[in-house]
């Protein structure tokens, strides 16, 4: 049975087509810069917006017509795998994310719950070896059940830290099972309301205590995904500790975790903690610890976590420059963790919404391609930084043969006269435009 019989499988017809139901700008198989596009992008669907959103918000009810629903919970579970694996093969799509709580029904015991992943990850299995699809990454969803409302690896009380510590462990076998290439922590509830009733360092160590155990049964059951942390600053805690890429990466160093942890950066969440997604895809990059996307946009004139799909041309040219400089992305990929507005509720909503985000990103790579190939910014950086390898006072600072002593008789005898370049920067971004049409 087909769940969108009226769509047939989407392809390139280039920019001028009119049918909804194409690429406009992604080719998988067009070559820019030596790979193919599909090679370049790794797109990956999320599970959770794209299967299990119904459309609510705190002011309205479920509005999503979606026609998976069965007569009981597993039966619905089931024929999500089935609409999910036609969506991905529809859209050449060839990795998927979940959580846990997505793919299967909690049920009444911890029993239950497993027995439902196995029951689930079974049938996802035998979807994947027909198609070839591949899992990008799995995690655990550990903030959304009561038992998680002061955190999981942060928690309070260590009989939560148990189950969330079987919930990882059952993560890690699924992953295993369907090869996953990475594993994701998102802390969503990992950090604190308010300070007068929390040990900030506790808690951050008994998180680092939660992941040193993961790498240890990774180790054992000899199954090693790319471990992410994915941070984001707030919502649902009001204090996220993963705050962004710096602050993650603090973490990491601090725990020693540098050999086995990356991160997994989202676009909405550098926007919520105050930054350009270029600059969290940089700040890894330069930490070589750049591991995966989730890319979606949120909106500048809202304070929270919109999720929507990434069609803002300029932003993603940037952000894929980033991945270019790094060399690719994999192992990681670009998940879309994105949702369809509340207007959009129809079935054929969750492919067009797709296929926006895919001709956005192919768009973002063909123009970040030729800014590489024109080294636009490679000029403009050498240019800025010219006087330090082009002065002998400049050479001698950054061979270290100069100290505040040396510094002080220089600028005592020339630092009246320094005279700075302009950056012209409203020309720069001008010609910028240039490379976005
Ligand atoms: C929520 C996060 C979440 C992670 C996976 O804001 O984006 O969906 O990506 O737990
Ligand atoms: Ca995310
Ligand atoms: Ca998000």
């Amino acid at each position: 049975m087909s769940y969108f019989p009226q769509v047939e499988k989407i392809q390139f017809e280039g920019k001028e087509t009119r049918n909804p139901f194409a690429f406009r700008h992604y080719n998988a198989e067009e070559v820019v810069l030596g790979k193919t596009m599909k090679e370049h992008l790794r797109f990956a669907v999320a599970y959770w917006h794209t299967m299990t959103q119904d459309g609510s918000d705190p002011f309205g009810m479920a509005i999503n017509e979606r026609s998976w629903f069965g007569k009981s919970e597993m039966e619905t579970a089931k024929n999500r795998v089935e609409a999910f694996f036609e969506i991905l093969e529809k859209l050449g799509v060839e990795y998927f994310c979940f959580h846990d709580v997505d793919i299967a029904p909690a049920g009444e015991s911890i029993e239950e719950f497993m027995a439902n992943l196995d029951e689930i990850t079974d049938l996802i299995k035998v979807k994947m070896d027909e198609t070839g699809i591949k899992l990008l990454w799995n995690t655990a969803n550990m903030f959304s059940h009561p038992r998680f409302n002061n955190g999981a690896g942060s928690t309070n009380d260590p009989e939560v830290y148990a189950y969330a510590a079987a919930q990882v462990k059952k993560g890690l076998d699924i992953s295993k099972k369907l090869n996953g290439q990475n594993y994701v922590f998102w802390g969503g509830r990992e950090g604190y309301e308010t300070l007068l009733n929390t040990d900030m360092k506790f808690e951050q160590d008994n998180i680092a205590r939660l992941f040193k155990m993961v790498i240890r049964y990774a180790g054992k059951i000899g199954h090693k995904p790319q471990f992410l942390i994915e941070p984001k600053p707030k919502e649902p805690s009001k204090h996220q500790y993963d705050f962004d890429a710096a602050t993650t990466m603090a973490f990491i160093k601090t725990y020693g975790l540098e050999g086995d942890f990356k991160l997994n950066l989202e676009a909405n969440h550098a926007t919520l903690a105050g930054h350009t997604f270029e600059h969290e895809l940089r700040v890894a990059r330069e930490y070589g610890a750049l591991g995966s996307i989730d890319a979606n946009q949120g909106d500048m004139l809202l304070g929270w976590d919109t999720d929507e799909f990434p069609t803002n041309v300029l932003d993603v040219t940037l952000a894929m420059y980033e991945i270019l400089e790094n060399g690719g992305i994999a192992p990681g990929g670009i998940n879309f963790d994105a949702k369809v507005r509340r207007s959009s509720f129809e079935m054929e909503d969750l492919l067009l919404a797709h296929i926006a985000g895919m001709d956005t990103f192919a768009r973002g790579l063909q123009a970040a391609a030729k800014l590489k190939e024109d080294g636009f910014f490679n000029e403009l950086i050498s240019d800025r930084y010219a006087k330090w390898n082009g002065t002998e006072i400049g050479k001698s600072i950054l061979s270290d043969q100069e100290d505040l002593e040396s510094l002080t008789r220089y600028a005592y005898a020339h630092g009246d006269g320094v005279k700075l370049k302009s950056s012209h920067i409203e020309h720069v971004k001008s010609r910028l435009n240039d490379y976005l049409v």
